[in-house]
């Protein structure tokens, strides 16, 4: 059963390379801490990321909320990711024509193929986006979004199940899927990343649901964890994040050992 294998022999099951190197770096660094890092200065990201670095496995970026995004910004981001042994995903949630979707990922000011190892995407349009972002790229992933943590988000048991099939047909491009339940996929060699975690809070002000870290990942699978403002907005950033790392991973051991 995927919930209880461990993430290094998950990484030999893994068939897309971004999946394989996520769970290497899981099992190395014993954390499954995704960072989502919604600042809207490079600065502060390049300060967070020199503080945290070492606690997790993946960040997560909005480049298009950066207010002075540059080149030099992501030759920086990708050093650190290097030296700290982190990948990232750009949380773009592409959602048009495949067409399109290739122009967004290679193209424009952000040009997101050069940086991130991996990317988020809607299934909405159809299986084009898929193949457009597998025509796009080498060695990169994306995240498939089969369920959402927010209110009232009008995806269906249907539209999931389709997510999911509809991605079947393209093993070598799809990381995982971002959703909230165990029952969502069975492959071991795919990731569930889970956001919507804090310790402190049940919501926010506009629809976001709180989870805490024994429900995502101990009731609903979750392996890669997602948490923005539990870390991002407390008195001391790297304090909280050595703390959701610990309590992350605490979890994970305990579903791994049955
Ligand atoms: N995010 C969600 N829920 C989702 C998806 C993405 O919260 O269903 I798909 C993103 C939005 C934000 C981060 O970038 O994850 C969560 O941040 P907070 O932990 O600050 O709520």
């Amino acid at each position: 059963k995927r919930v209880v294998l461990p993430y290094e022999q998950r990484a030999e099951l893994a068939k897309n390379a971004v999946a394989k190197q996520l769970f290497n770096i899981m099992a190395t660094k014993k954390t499954n801490l995704c960072l989502s890092v919604d600042l809207t200065s490079t600065t502060q990201i390049l300060d967070l990321l020199e503080k945290v670095g070492e606690h997790i496995c993946l960040v997560k970026t909005h480049a298009d909320i950066i207010e002075d995004f540059s080149n030099d910004f992501t030759t920086r981001m990708k050093q650190l990711s290097n030296r700290f042994n982190f990948l990232i995903l750009e949380d773009r949630k592409y959602a048009d024509i495949g067409h399109i979707v290739s122009l967004q990922y290679l193209k424009g000011v952000h040009r997101i193929s050069q940086w991130a190892d991996c990317v988020t995407a809607h299934s909405l349009p159809g299986e084009g986006i898929l193949k457009a972002l597998f025509a796009s790229g080498d060695n990169h992933g994306v995240f498939l979004l089969a369920e959402m943590s927010s209110e009232g988000n009008l995806i269906t048991p249907e539209y999931k199940l389709s997510t999911v099939t509809m991605a079947s047909k393209y093993p070598e491009l799809i990381t995982g899927y971002v959703c909230q339940n165990k029952d969502t996929f069975t492959d071991p060699g795919l990731i569930q990343l889970t956001p919507g975690v804090q310790l402190e809070s049940s919501r926010d002000d506009f629809g976001q649901v709180y989870n805490t870290p024994e429900k995502v990942i101990i009731e609903n699978g979750g392996d890669v964890i997602v948490v923005g403002r539990g870390i991002v907005a407390a008195k001391s950033p790297e304090t909280q994040a050595v703390l959701y790392k610990d309590t992350l991973w605490k979890c994970y051991t305990k579903r791994i050992s049955g």
